[in-house]
């Protein structure tokens, strides 16, 4: 049996959407965050040394990384289903978005968040606050803000090709794109095209589904 070490409200919600589409058996195992650093509870590093979600395990195997975890349950237990073709224009794309996702479309999209708390941060004494506030409104301007809305327009103009990331069938790299897509419309506003994205993918019956195995997914802004 697979079990999805889930957190609430993270990249986890990603493995139990694919394992819905795919119609493989799992369970749950449900994490906390801790309500005031919204950190991951200790159990988990029980699981992976990093105690990060997600983390599957699959009899002796324990899994991390989204991306690993993608590739690994669609190869071995997909039946070629969410794979494009080898050898087709859409594998390619298919293996750009997979790593992209995490690789390059996050970073920017985790730092206006980290940088858009710093102020509010209990450790920071009063008068410091609006220095800080200072800084990372200017950094943010300057360098974050810059940075995801070119990343916005990259998406926009791979959908206005196809409906999904890697053609016209849903794959992996949507579910891998899924997350930083949500999270850029958590932290600031979409594109129309990439808007009626989110609207295609949520009306899937298997995102239904994963939302209701999952728990709420509310991401943080
Ligand atoms: N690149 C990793 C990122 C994992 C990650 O940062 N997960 C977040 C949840 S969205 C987490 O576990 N945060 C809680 C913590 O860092 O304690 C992946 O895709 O698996």
């Amino acid at each position: 049996m697979i079990t999805v070490h889930h957190l609430n409200a993270s990249r986890s919600q990603r493995v139990i959407w694919l394992l819905e589409e795919l119609g493989i058996p799992f369970e749950v195992k449900r994490y906390e965050r801790d309500p005031k650093t919204m950190l991951a509870p200790k159990a988990l590093r029980d699981v992976h040394p990093l105690g990060k979600s997600p983390v599957i395990t699959d009899g002796e195997k324990t899994i991390a990384e989204t991306g690993t975890i993608v590739e690994y349950l669609s190869n071995t237990y997909g039946g070629g289903r969410l794979i494009p073709a080898a050898g087709t224009a859409e594998r390619m794309r298919y293996h750009y978005w997979m790593h992209y996702a995490e690789g390059s479309a996050m970073p920017p999209l985790v730092m206006k968040l980290v940088f858009a708390h710093i102020p509010d941060s209990p450790q920071m004494p009063w008068f410091i606050k609006p220095v800080a506030r200072m800084i990372t409104k200017a950094v943010t301007q300057s360098y974050i803000d810059p940075q995801i809305k070119s990343h916005i327009a990259l998406w926009d103009a791979e959908l206005q090709k196809s409906t999904f990331f890697a053609g016209e069938d849903l794959t992996g790299a949507d579910i891998m794109m899924s997350f930083p897509v949500e999270a850029a419309a958590s932290r600031g506003t979409l594109t129309p095209k990439l808007t009626a994205y989110l609207e295609t993918i949520h009306a899937r019956p298997a995102y239904k589904a994963a939302l209701e195995r999952g728990g709420p997914y509310e991401l943080l802004s």
